[in-house]
């Protein structure tokens, strides 16, 4: 409230007037000879609050973020609170879709997709077991294997890519053996592996073990000249450096050293990957055409896998349970991938 009066102890007597002894004086101004102004108010807030400008809004930001906080704490609060009751409920009565989601991820599948699996394979009212079998036929047909890699009419290339260690090379033998000695295939072998010391020599002995020509590649040139030295052959295995499927590199010195060639891609992952290592995977590699699940034998859970088989990117066409040469491939079984996964 503003007062003026011709000088100052009588405007403060105004103020004192109107206000009573809580009055506070805010400010005061002279506005001209005998002309006084009085700012005057009766303040409810403690003084510390309205001495200082800056410490109210500083105090207001403060209750600001304190009020945000207790509403999101609520509001999560809520969320547990809605979660624990379904979770009660799946309990109790077994046809909840939650306890389905839990077995999933149990085995490896990661909660998103496990959650998506159960809702788009649920029916209302269904038990959970039905529920479960309806989630099993979904993962079956997921598992449902892609054409071996010696199947192809005509001459095929098959790169066999992947990080280091999964098993590549242990791989490329086992097919390029089952492919020759049962499959009867004119196959041979391109080591493009050749960065790596003792890589080349360790496809050619494998080569050499099961009568296959050998060629090494350093580069796109060196490829094309060894495929031209196999004309002959009908499946060509190429084994190429182990890379991390996280740089952009690896995609990209694929795609320079096949530029322009009619080869397959051939992604090798561990069975025991975790899910949010596997996700996009295939395209890391460039488009796979075929996934090989390798060292089935060694993986505790293998729902990682569920991601890989249900983006519909390609599918698995071998799997590897041990590193013995060529014993060790199979091609996958579906019921007992779904029976793992959903134990
Ligand atoms: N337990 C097990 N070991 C395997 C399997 N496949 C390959 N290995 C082993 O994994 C290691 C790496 O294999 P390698 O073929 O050299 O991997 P690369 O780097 O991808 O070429 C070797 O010790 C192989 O014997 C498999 O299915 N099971
Ligand atoms: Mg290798």
């Amino acid at each position: 409230m503003t007062f003026r009066a011709e000088t100052l102890r009588d405007a403060l007597d105004q103020v004192k007037t109107l206000l009573g002894p809580e009055a506070v004086i805010v400010e005061t101004r002279e506005l001209g000879p005998r002309r006084i102004e009085v700012l005057a108010g009766v303040d409810p807030e403690p003084q510390v609050v309205r001495r200082d400008g800056s410490n109210v809004q500083r105090l207001e930001a403060e209750l600001a973020e304190a009020r945000t906080r207790i509403q999101r704490l609520e509001a999560e609060r809520a969320m547990m609170e809605k979660r624990r009751r379904s979770l009660e409920r799946a309990l109790q009565d077994g046809h909840g879709g939650d306890a389905l989601v839990a077995r999933l991820v149990a085995g490896g599948v990661a909660p998103s997709i496990a959650a998506r699996l159960v809702a788009g394979a649920s029916t209302h009212g269904a038990t959970e077991e039905e529920n479960a079998m309806a989630v099993a036929r979904t993962l079956a047909g997921a598992f449902e294997p892609a054409a071996p890699v010696w199947q192809r009419k005509g001459r095929s290339i098959a790169a066999l890519v992947g990080a280091t260690g999964v098993g590549k090379t242990t791989t490329l033998a086992k097919l390029a053996a089952e492919a020759a000695l049962q499959h009867g295939k004119k196959v041979a072998v391109i080591a493009a592996d050749t960065g790596r010391i003792g890589a080349v020599e360790q496809v050619r002995t494998f080569a050499d073990l099961i009568g296959v020509p050998c060629l090494p590649a350093r580069n796109a040139k060196e490829l094309r000249d060894a495929l031209a030295k196999l004309s002959s052959s009908e499946l060509i295995l190429v084994d190429t450096p182990g890379a991390s499927p996280w740089v952009d590199e690896t995609r990209n010195s694929l795609d320079r050293l096949f530029e322009g060639l009619p080869v397959e891609r051939h992604v090798c992952v561990q069975a025991g990957t975790a899910a949010r290592d596997l996700s996009d995977i295939g395209e890391r590699y460039g488009r796979p055409s075929s996934y090989v699940v390798t060292k089935l034998d060694e993986a505790r859970t293998v729902g990682g896998l569920v991601g890989l088989v249900t983006d519909g990117m390609a599918r698995i066409a071998h799997v590897t349970n041990g590193h013995r040469v060529p014993d060790d491939l199979a091609r996958p079984r579906p019921a007992a991938l779904v029976q793992a996964v959903l134990s």
